[in-house]
């Protein structure tokens, strides 16, 4: 395993956030390869860690100056072993090839736990969509979709959002895609409602890391009710984490953009929130503006030089990180600790450093990862796929009422693969090693391919 996890390291040197991603899964299921020699014999794990296939590529575009720029656009097809690739796009500059392959890892197992049919992909691009125009975004997301078309179907891999792609850069996407190969098909998940999309999938990430939560909680005797809770971020998933905390009774103190952060004491509650959606959707502004509305909250900086951010080391009880990678450090996981929290639930993908992560296991804090956390937002685009196959819509109860069994479904099977291996109450552990199995075995049944 050393030599394997070495060889990945000189291959590629600079994709730190990749390594980061294998290391921690390879970690959490050393006994499982122990106890299954046939997995060794078949290397697994060389297997595992190479996408099935990288595809990279130049997307010229211009801006409303006729200003010509080129971006580099991705996909990451990492593994179909048990289904089509699936998995978000991201519009954000600090995209690389080492983000994208580590978010490509991460959804092979998430999909794993999901319980649906889907393998793992990812993509993206270094565009910034942040102060571009519409007719901007949408030239940039025709020429993405120029390329990306010949690479995707609907039985092949299927694009979602992820951050900076929301319902308008979905329905740009979708459109190009629809023109360049003459067919509406359910190519792309995270549709609006007139043309294919699923009630729910908006909500769907948040409101599932609330349900893992509150099955955490239950599991332990408690629940959300009259819980101070930090949420980071106040994008798609932030923003229904906080809805339905609130409509969980408990009280969020805090969101986040990548300028600062907002506390108010006070709580953040159904109408201060459809504020922030209308802040953040519509008008496209800082979370700052907050303030302008509600001046009892207190706006900080983000001063990226600290080793912390203030924003975890207010008391409290529970913490969704739900920005981005690597937000929370080891000193934050210190002032979690101190402050109080006695749950973590992942919205972002790898928000917690290892570090962090070692901390939140020794100081006794509920964990959950994130690929088990934040399944549910892929898990209702999995839903959101079958709907299109059948061409029917389900029902708003229908879906949430799926999504909530999907999330309690996870949690059992990360308890239950977490003690199988005497690990008991390590969901970080639970959830790798049940996602992983599942996906070696299916690659096993299919041969060397
Ligand atoms: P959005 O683009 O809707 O929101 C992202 C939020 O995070 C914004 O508030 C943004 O602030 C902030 N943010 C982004 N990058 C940084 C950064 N480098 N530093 C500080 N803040 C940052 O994205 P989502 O809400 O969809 O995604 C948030 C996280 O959840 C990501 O990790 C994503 O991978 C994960 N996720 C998303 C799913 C989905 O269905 N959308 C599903 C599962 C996971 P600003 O506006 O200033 O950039
Ligand atoms: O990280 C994720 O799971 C997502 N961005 C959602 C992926 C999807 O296909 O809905």
């Amino acid at each position: 395993m050393e030599s394997i996890l070495e060889r990945l390291v000189q291959r590629d040197p600079e994709q730190q956030e990749f390594h980061q991603a294998v290391f921690e899964v390879m970690d959490t299921v050393k006994p499982v390869l122990e106890r299954n020699p046939e997995y060794r014999q078949q290397a697994i794990v060389d297997r595992i860690t190479e996408p099935e296939r990288v595809i990279m590529f130049r997307v010229p575009w211009m801006d409303d100056q006729g200003q010509v720029h080129v971006n580099r656009g991705f996909r990451v097809e990492m593994n179909s072993a048990i289904g089509p690739y699936k998995g978000g796009l991201r519009f954000h500059p600090s995209v690389t090839l080492s983000i994208i392959k580590f978010l490509a890892f991460e959804q092979v197992f998430k999909n794993s736990l999901t319980t649906l049919q889907m393998g793992g992909g990812k993509g993206g691009s270094d565009f910034n969509p942040k102060g571009r125009s519409d007719g901007e975004v949408m030239r940039f997301c025709q020429a993405f979709m120029t390329e990306l078309s010949r690479h995707i179907g609907p039985n092949t891999d299927v694009p979602a959002g992820d951050i900076g792609v929301g319902a308008r850069e979905i329905g740009y996407l979708f459109g190009m895609y629809k023109k360049l190969r003459n067919e509406f098909t359910g190519v792309l998940t995270g549709k609006s409602l007139a043309w294919g999309g699923s009630l729910i999938r908006p909500e769907a990430t948040g409101y599932g890391v609330v349900y893992f939560a509150a099955e955490m909680l239950s599991h332990h005797g408690d629940s959300l009710e009259d819980k101070k809770c930090l949420v980071s971020g106040s994008g798609n998933v932030a923003q229904f984490t906080t809805e339905k905390i609130i409509q969980m009774k408990g009280k969020v103190l805090t969101l986040s953009d990548s300028s600062g952060y907002i506390f108010d004491e006070e709580g953040i509650d159904a109408e201060k929130l459809s504020f922030v959606k209308h802040l953040k959707n519509i008008r496209r502004g800082r979370i700052r503006e907050y303030c302008d509305q509600y001046p009892q909250a207190i706006y900080t900086e983000a001063a990226p030089e600290l080793d912390h951010n203030p924003l975890w080391a207010h008391q409290a009880d529970c913490a969704f990180p739900s920005a981005t990678q690597n937000e929370i450090h080891a000193r934050d996981a210190d002032n979690l600790a101190k402050g109080g929290v006695r749950l973590v639930a992942e919205g972002a993908n790898m928000p917690s450093t290892p570090n962090a992560i070692n901390i939140f296991l020794d100081s006794n804090i509920l964990y959950g990862p994130s690929k088990a956390a934040n399944a549910g937002g892929v898990a209702v685009s999995g839903l959101e796929m079958a709907q299109n196959s059948m061409r029917l819509s389900w029902p708003r109860k229908e879906v949430d009422k799926r999504l909530r069994q999907i999330m309690k479904s996870i949690h059992t099977t990360c308890t239950d693969a977490a003690t199988e291996y005497g690990l008991e109450g390590n969901y970080m552990a639970g959830a790798n090693i049940a996602g992983f199995v599942k996906v070696v075995n299916a690659m096993l049944d299919q041969g060397l391919v």
